[in-house]
């Protein structure tokens, strides 16, 4: 098996394990009430906005994502949550050395021996998710479960429904699927750019992702038989009328968008292979990007 593959089938099993790290007293995760940024880049990004829209819609208070590089600078929150595997990271390191003292940071790492450690003020220690796979799966699905925990969301429910998950067969439409364009509304939409990037980092497939509301003002035109449209939550919005004309195939199922990113990242491993590529090399990627040297 891949190391993706076997990442891939302990997220259940890390996921039970991030309720306890959630609980722990003084880890430096926010609380209610807080103004609070989370930051990432890659994969790490996208659940740093998964969580974010989670956060502030669940009434916690305001919480915004942004790609590291991106941050705003001058801006005040109260905190800094960082979400990186390697902890290595050009652009996260940057970010918590520039904010230093401003105010208390907090990052979520696989690995407690890098520079992360000393650059944050928290950490919390996810190494038991740590990766073989340049591709993320395991970690981020479990720092998004850390976090979630945070909120008071309970595990194990979603860890039961992705083992059955893991279980299914991956239909030969899916596999076949010549692009794939994945929707989400709320929280729903950074697990969405989660799945596109990882089809496109896997596969060099054609992916492509939006908040569920903006697939009818454009995005709509690439759909077509032999095409996907894969929405995560329930399509509460009846996407699948308009998409049912074009012939593209609208893939909802009922289950967490969590528990659903499972199916696309078992999907990326399984079509990288049928295209007779490597899914723990892909191209061009590193397991970590730092600027300067040879990652
Ligand atoms: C983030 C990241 C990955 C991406 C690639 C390069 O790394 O951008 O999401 O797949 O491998 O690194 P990290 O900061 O979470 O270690």
């Amino acid at each position: 098996m891949s190391f993706i593959g076997d990442e891939i089938t302990r997220q259940p099993q890390a996921w039970r394990k991030a309720g306890a790290l959630a609980a722990a007293p003084g880890n430096g995760l926010p609380e209610l009430g807080e103004r609070v940024a989370v930051v990432g880049c890659g994969t790490s990004w996208f659940m740093a906005e998964a969580y974010a829209a989670r956060r502030e819609r669940g009434g916690f208070g305001e919480t915004d994502a942004f790609a590291a590089s991106e941050f705003p600078h001058g801006r005040g929150y109260d905190r800094l949550v960082a979400i990186s595997r390697s902890g290595t990271t050009t652009e996260i390191l940057e970010l918590l050395e520039r904010g230093r003292g401003q105010c208390p940071t907090v990052a979520l790492t696989a690995s407690i021996s890098t520079p992360i450690v000393e650059s944050a003020d928290h950490i919390v220690d996810l190494s038991f998710a740590d990766e073989r796979s340049v591709v993320q799966t395991l970690f981020a699905t479990t720092a998004l479960a850390v976090l979630r925990a945070s909120l008071g969301e309970p595990l194990d429910a979603l860890a039961d429904a992705a083992q059955r998950v893991l279980a299914e067969p991956l239909p030969p439409e899916w596999l076949a699927a010549e692009q794939i364009t994945f929707l989400g509304r709320g929280w729903a939409h950074g697990v969405a750019r989660e799945a596109a990037l990882k089809l496109r980092e896997a596969t060099q497939g054609w992916t492509e992702a939006y908040p569920s509301m903006e697939y009818r003002h454009g995005p709509i035109a690439i759909a077509a038989p032999g095409r996907l449209v894969w929405h995560f939550g329930p399509d509460e919005d009846r996407l699948s009328e308009d998409v049912a004309p074009t012939g593209a195939l609208f893939v909802d199922h009922a289950e967490d968008p969590q528990v659903d990113l499972i199916r696309v990242q078992r999907l990326a491993a399984a079509v990288a292979v049928a295209r007779g590529l490597d899914p723990d090399r892909p191209r061009s990627l590193t397991r970590s990007v730092v600027l300067g040297s040879a990652s």
